[in-house]
């Protein structure tokens, strides 16, 4: 056993005492206490550590067969960006759209349509779950986004990878991000293809991400940058994503 092993084992044995401890101490000492409070409103870091503990760092969501997927998958959120330089890229079936690789790369890339659809793509079928209580399973496949982070030299300062998107509610733009551990995650995707046809506009076209062990609101669409970045401050509202700046969603949306 490794000390890391170890340590984990302890760790989680501490959990599983505290837990117990909370139970038995009733929901109003629950509430009385400030921290666990805000884990409960998604507003403290706990609710990450403890997932990522249960979870583990490479767990991998659940696949589902062909006979599994939902006969309708619905749209949801903006499904036409309405920036008139999107909608001339749909009308050219994005032949000219490239994904842009920045902030903290050693090799920044802007790669076409053309050049991601060459690289190793990985299929694979999951269960949607949006948090507005509706859940679909689809089958998505595109490049790991660790085969583009690997060919751009990411940056071991690296703590996030963001998402920005070419689509807006009012004046906030949509954008999202996630930790290392989930962009290096194998089930991590840039969907170009959904129920092996290219991704339609209504999923995002023309990539999309697909972060398996995270909510809906994580699998950003119309995905025009990909930026390294060391922190999130400073960033759009500063909160990771556009719902955590909008709505106070958790940013680590652990399904
Ligand atoms: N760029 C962008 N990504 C987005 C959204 C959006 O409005 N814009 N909505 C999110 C939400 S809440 C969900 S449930 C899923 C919906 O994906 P779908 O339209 O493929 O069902 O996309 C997510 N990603
Ligand atoms: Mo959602």
């Amino acid at each position: 056993m490794t000390p890391l092993q170890i340590g984990r084992r302890k760790l989680l044995g501490g959990i599983a005492a505290g837990t117990g401890g909370l139970l038995l101490a009733g929901c109003d000492r629950i509430v009385a206490n400030p921290s666990v409070n805000a884990a409960l409103r998604g507003a403290d870091p706990l609710h990450y550590r403890s997932q990522r503990l249960i979870s583990g760092s490479h767990a991998l969501a659940q696949e589902f067969a062909a006979s599994d997927m939902s006969p309708v998958f619905r749209e949801n959120g903006n499904t036409m960006p309405e920036a008139a330089t999107y909608q001339a890229h749909a009308a050219g079936g994005f032949a000219d759209w490239a994904l842009v690789v920045d902030g903290l790369v050693a090799r920044p890339l802007s790669l076409t349509m053309a050049q991601i659809a060459t690289l190793p793509a990985r299929t694979q079928i999951t269960r949607h779950d949006c948090v507005e209580g509706w859940s679909a399973i689809g089958k998505w496949s595109g490049p790991q986004l660790a085969t583009i982070l690997r060919q751009a030299g990411v940056s071991s300062r690296a703590r996030y990878i963001v998402f920005h998107c070419a689509d807006n509610f009012g004046p906030a733009q949509y954008y999202e991000s996630i930790d290392m551990i989930d962009a290096f995650h194998p089930q991590t995707i840039l969907a170009l293809r959904m129920n092996d046809a290219p991704l339609s506009v209504g999923h995002g076209a023309p990539l999309r991400l697909r972060v398996e062990r995270q909510l809906g609101y994580k699998q950003a669409k119309y995905i025009m940058r990909v930026e390294a970045r060391e922190s999130l401050a400073g960033l759009y509202g500063g909160k990771g994503g556009y719902w955590e700046d909008a709505a106070g969603y958790q940013w680590y949306a652990g399904i």
